[in-house]
C-alpha cells in the first residue's frame, strides 16, 4: 500500500497522457502532428524546461470543452488515489487556455465538475491554484486575476510558473499584492532553473507560503538557514528534475542533503504524464536511487500534509 500523502505540485495540463490526448483530439476534430500515441511518446524527449514547455503548450490544443477538463481531472484523480494521494492542490494555467480562445469559465467549471465530487468519487480532497505564466506580462497576469473574480470561491491561491530565467519575481509584485488582498494563498516556482535570489525574492516581494521546486537554495547556505528557520515548505519533483536536467541523474538529487539540513521537503510529480511517473512513482524512485529509509519516506509524506492548505480538521481526517 502506498503511503497516504498530499500532492502539492501538480500541473493538471501535465497529466495529459498520450492516449487521452488522442481521444480528445478525435472528439474535438483537432489534428495532432503525431501519427499515433507511440510517436507522441517519442516526442516526450525534451532536455530542458523550454523544450518541454513547447510540447506541453502545443498539446493543450486538444482541451476545448468543460467535459475535456473534467475528463482530464478525473483521470488524474483516479491515478492519484491509486498512488495514496488523499489531498491534491492542483495548478492550472488560465492564460494558456484563454490565449487559445478557451474561456476561463470553461476551464474552471470543467475542472470543478471533477474536483467538486472528488472526495466522494476518489477519496481525494482538492484545492485549485491558478498560475500566472511568468514569461507573459505583468499586465496579462493582472487581467487574468480580474477575469478570475467570478470563480474565486473555487480558487484557493495563485502560483507562478513557465520559463523562469529572465522573469524574476519582482515583475509580479503588484499582482501578488492584489491576490493577497482578495484572500488568496500564494506560492511560486523558484530555484528550478533560476538562481537562489528568485527564492528569496518570492518570499520577500511576493509573500509566498511555499516554494515550488526550490532546488537551487542549496547554493546559498544563508537561504537554507532561513528556509529551515521559517519552516518554508519546498515542493520538490525529483523525476521532473531528471527529465529537465536540473540534476544529472536521480542519484545526484540533493533531496537527502536537503532533509539532513532540516528543510521541510515534499515530493511531488509536477507533470507526471511527461516526466515518467505519478507521485508514488517519485517516492519509489527516490527510495531506490537515494537509499531513503522508511522513516525518511514517512517524514516526506507527513510533510506533505503539514505544507498543505488544509484546515486542521481536514488535515486530521486525511491521515
Ligand atoms: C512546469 Cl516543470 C515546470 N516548470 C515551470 N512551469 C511549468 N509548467 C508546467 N510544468
Ligand atoms: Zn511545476
Amino acid at each position: 500500500m502506498p503511503l497516504p500523502k498530499a500532492e502539492l505540485h501538480l500541473h493538471i495540463e501535465g497529466t495529459l497522457e498520450p492516449e487521452l490526448a488522442f481521444a480528445l483530439a478525435a472528439r474535438n476534430g483537432v489534428e495532432l502532428p503525431y501519427a499515433d500515441t507511440d510517436a507522441l511518446r517519442e516526442a516526450y524527449r525534451f532536455s530542458d524546461l523550454q523544450s518541454f514547455l513547447n510540447l506541453y503548450y502545443g498539446l493543450m490544443a486538444v482541451l476545448r470543452t468543460e467535459r475535456d477538463f473534467e475528463d482530464l481531472a478525473n483521470a488524474y484523480l483516479a491515478r492519484a488515489a491509486a498512488q495514496g494521494v488523499r489531498h491534491a492542490e492542483i495548478f492550472f494555467d488560465p492564460q494558456a487556455h484563454i490565449a487559445r480562445g478557451v474561456a476561463l469559465g470553461t476551464v474552471v467549471e470543467g475542472l470543478w465538475a471533477a474536483l467538486g465530487s472528488s472526495e466522494e468519487n476518489h477519496g481525494v480532497s482538492t484545492r485549485l491554484i491558478m498560475c500566472f505564466l511568468r514569461d507573459e506580462s505583468a499586465d496579462s497576469a493582472r487581467e487574468t486575476l480580474e477575469a478570475a473574480r467570478p470563480y474565486l470561491d473555487r480558487i484557493t491561491g495563485v502560483g507562478l510558473d513557465s520559463a523562469e530565467v529572465g522573469h524574476p519575481p519582482v515583475k509580479f509584485r503588484e499582482v501578488y499584492e492584489a491576490a493577497a488582498a482578495l484572500g488568496l494563498r500564494r506560492v511560486a516556482h523558484a530555484g528550478e532553473e533560476g538562481p537562489p535570489q528568485y527564492i528569496t525574492d518570492s518570499l520577500d516581494l511576493l509573500g509566498v507560503e511555499r516554494i515550488d521546486h526550490g532546488l537551487r537554495c542549496m547554493e546559498d547556505p544563508e537561504l537554507v538557514a532561513r528556509l529551515v528557520r521559517e519552516r518554508v515548505p519546498l515542493t520538490l519533483c525529483p523525476l521532473s528534475n531528471v527529465r529537465l536536467r536540473a540534476v544529472d541523474t536521480l542519484a545526484d538529487h540533493p533531496l537527502p542533503a536537503m532533509l539532513d539540513a532540516g528543510l521541510l521537503c515534499t515530493v511531488n510529480s509536477d507533470d507526471p504524464a511527461y516526466f515518467g511517473g505519478y507521485v508514488d512513482d517519485n517516492f519509489t524512485a527516490v527510495r531506490s536511487a537515494l537509499g531513503l529509509d522508511e522513516q525518511r519516506l514517512r517524514e516526506l509524506a507527513r510533510n506533505s500534509f503539514l505544507a498543505a492548505f488544509l484546515a486542521d480538521d481536514e488535515e486530521r481526517r486525511a491521515r
